[in-house]
């Protein structure tokens, strides 16, 4: 099997985007060890801390972050780092040439039942005029990013990632410590009769999702002819990693609840990394109102609804909004 070194040079990534590539893949194998260890090594629970979001801290929040933050500040790739469990950005190597930006440890609520979680990562090139303590060279649309991914701590770790050569999957042989290519080039199925999104959120949604996901409900008895089924992992790494294998809809649409905060999932941590996998992928990645990637961030913690998944399926949910 394919080496993680081998396909990142098939694609053409340069030798510092392999390294840095590695040193983040280096933090994502101990927060596995570490995730693995559950109960035994006391790292289950929240603390006492809440984030920048408001969101109650989970001790692996917490651990997953540090790591992540010690290892890329070593590495000197780096010029600053965002990361959903921070205030602002970290700032790292003055001289770095890569920003990072990452959700430590996607579906934290998971971790006290034993379910599927992950970190989602992304890369862009830093500007040289940037002060490494300066935000707003993050705000950068997704279309910037040099690569992203994700590592998923489920019943095997593994790796999706894409530096626009295609979206590849690896899974981290333990016997040796490295990520092997397992599946290259993946297509997501354009067809798809799965849809995953929260359905005790739908008094909240606009009217183009309420009147969509009916449609999906009603089956082979309504206008789209055919029975669907729907699944939710409640953490966008497992949804996304199933729709990436075998075709789906996902979705966290706009929400009516606070205008300050239009979809739940974040634009720079979750919803333009996976977007990338996603388009690179064949499918497609969408807020309703246009392209994930293409959309401007205003601060470095902003929210977007998302629609990501099965192209027809993604253009047939997107027909409600037009
Ligand atoms: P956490 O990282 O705070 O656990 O949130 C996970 C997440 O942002 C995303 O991964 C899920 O799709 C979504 O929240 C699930 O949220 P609900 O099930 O609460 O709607």
């Amino acid at each position: 099997m394919k080496r993680l070194n081998s396909q990142l040079q098939q694609d053409g990534a340069p030798l510092e985007l392999i390294l840095l590539i590695r040193t983040i893949l280096a933090g994502c194998k101990e927060i596995s060890f570490r995730v693995s260890q559950g109960a035994l090594a006391g790292v289950l629970g929240s603390t006492l801390s809440e984030n920048v979001q408001g969101e109650t801290q989970k001790k692996l929040d917490v651990i997953s972050n540090q790591i992540l933050k010690d290892t890329l500040r070593e590495s000197g790739y780096v010029k600053a780092i965002s990361s959903e469990e921070e205030d602002t950005v970290v700032p790292c190597n003055p001289d770095g040439n890569y920003l990072v930006s990452f959700d430590p440890l996607d579906g934290s609520s998971n971790t006290e039942i034993n379910s599927l979680i992950g970190t989602i990562f992304s890369i862009t090139h830093a500007p040289q005029w940037m002060k490494p303590d300066d935000p707003s060279a993050f705000l950068q649309p997704g279309t910037q990013m040099v690569a992203a991914g994700y590592v998923l701590y489920g019943p095997s770790t593994m790796l999706a990632m894409t530096t626009g050569r295609g979206t590849h999957l690896y899974t981290l042989d333990k016997t040796h410590g490295g990520f092997l290519v397992t599946d290259s080039n993946i297509k997501v199925p354009e067809d798809t009769a799965e849809f995953a999104i929260n359905a005790s959120n739908q008094r909240h949604w606009e009217e183009p999702i309420q009147q969509y996901v009916k449609d999906l409900i009603a089956g082979s008895e309504g206008p789209r002819e055919k029975d669907y089924n729907m699944r939710w992992v409640a953490a966008m790494v497992g949804d996304i990693h199933r729709v990436l294998c075998r075709g789906g809809i996902f979705a966290y649409p706009f929400d009516k609840r606070n205008p300050k905060m239009p979809g739940k999932l974040r634009l720079l941590y979750e919803a333009n990394p996976m977007a990338f996998l996603m388009e690179q992928a064949g499918g497609l990645a969408d807020t309703g109102q246009g392209r994930i990637m293409e959309v401007m961030p205003e601060e470095i913690h902003q929210r977007v609804p998302t629609l990501l998944g099965s192209k027809n399926e993604v253009l047939a949910c997107l027909s409600y909004y037009k």
